[in-house]
């Protein structure tokens, strides 16, 4: 047959895709996801993150962070397990205390901050984690210097930026990527074997194949600080869950801006609605499309 390279994914794609968790399942099965990033000043950004991803369905969340995050991961969320990160756990060499393996899927980036050790970490974790890695927000920088050693993972790498990180990826100017964003996209995941999720108004989610979707879902109360980390959160925990990788973050997309059209429909507006509310909003989104 004719194969469909771009469509747009809705609500029927999402019924579809969505796996019936079975009655005798157990946190395994939901997936152990780790989430890495964080520091001092942005503590904000990954308790967002794990949030979010145990709101969407994963088995376990565990903050990769450092010792003067996790209160405030721990503030917002008691379910969250941590990995402490601290400048002695992170040694680039045999020193190396922290082992990343465990965890089904890893996600890497937000409020980690630019600082040389974050980018030490993220080089680390593209070599060693087993399972998707999902970079994001500041992992997107560290991740360019190294972007060549991503295809040698044996594990679906996924980035997710807006058109501001993914013009620093291809090394272009916004309006230039906008002009198009489909084949600067379809280009760049072939070449480096990634997925790619464009995040903006329409969010076009990108395989290494070339197959691209596009996600309607989502208005302007989006265009917050936080709406990419509860997103990052949102794929961590889809990709963990029994769905191929194109689905995956399909439906973290649709999820995610869904939620938003529901609080705004319901009880918010653009202007007043946070990243936050988002992570409420999808028990909203799963009562009214599962
Ligand atoms: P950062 O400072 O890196 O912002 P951030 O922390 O990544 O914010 P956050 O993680 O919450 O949001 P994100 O965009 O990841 O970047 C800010 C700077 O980058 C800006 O000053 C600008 O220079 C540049 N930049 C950022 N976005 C740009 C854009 N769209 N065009 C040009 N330059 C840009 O994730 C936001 C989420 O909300 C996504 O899922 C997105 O799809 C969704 N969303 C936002 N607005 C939406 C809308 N109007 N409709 C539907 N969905 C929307
Ligand atoms: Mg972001």
């Amino acid at each position: 047959g004719v194969r469909i390279d771009r469509m747009v994914w809705g609500e029927s794609n999402f019924r579809r895709s969505m796996p019936v968790r079975k009655m005798d399942s157990h946190k395994g099965d939901h997936g152990k996801g780790l989430i890495v990033g964080g520091n001092t000043v942005m503590p904000g950004s990954i308790a967002m993150s794990v949030k979010a991803a145990l709101r969407t369905g994963a088995g376990l969340v565990t903050a990769g962070t450092t010792e003067t995050v996790i209160p405030a991961v721990a503030a917002h969320c008691p379910e969250a397990t941590y990995l402490l990160l601290g400048e002695k756990e992170i040694k680039p060499d045999a020193n190396r205390t922290v082992s990343f393996d465990g965890f089904d899927a890893t996600a890497v980036g937000m409020g980690m901050g630019r600082h040389d050790n974050a980018g030490k970490l993220v080089s680390r974790l593209v070599e060693d984690t087993l399972g998707p890695l999902i970079v994001d927000a500041d992992g997107l920088h560290h991740l360019k210097p190294i972007i060549s050693k991503v295809k040698e993972r044996q594990h679906p790498t996924i980035l997710t930026p807006h058109p501001g990180e993914m013009a620093m990826l291809l090394d272009t100017t916004v309006p230039e990527l906008l002009a198009q964003p489909f084949s600067f996209s379809k280009e760049f995941a072939a070449e480096h074997q990634v997925y790619i999720v464009l995040k903006g108004q329409f969010t076009i989610i990108t395989a290494p194949d070339g197959r691209q979707a596009v996600n309607i879902t989502g208005n302007p109360g989006l265009a917050k600080g936080g709406s990419g980390d509860v997103l990052s959160g949102m794929i961590l925990a889809m990709v963990m869950q029994k769905l191929s990788m194109f689905e995956a973050l399909s439906n973290a997309c649709f999820v995610h801006g869904k939620s938003a059209d529901l609080l705004v429909a319901e009880t918010h507006s653009e202007y007043d609605l946070l990243a936050s509310d988002v992570i409420e909003g999808i028990a909203k989104v799963y009562r009214t499309f599962l």
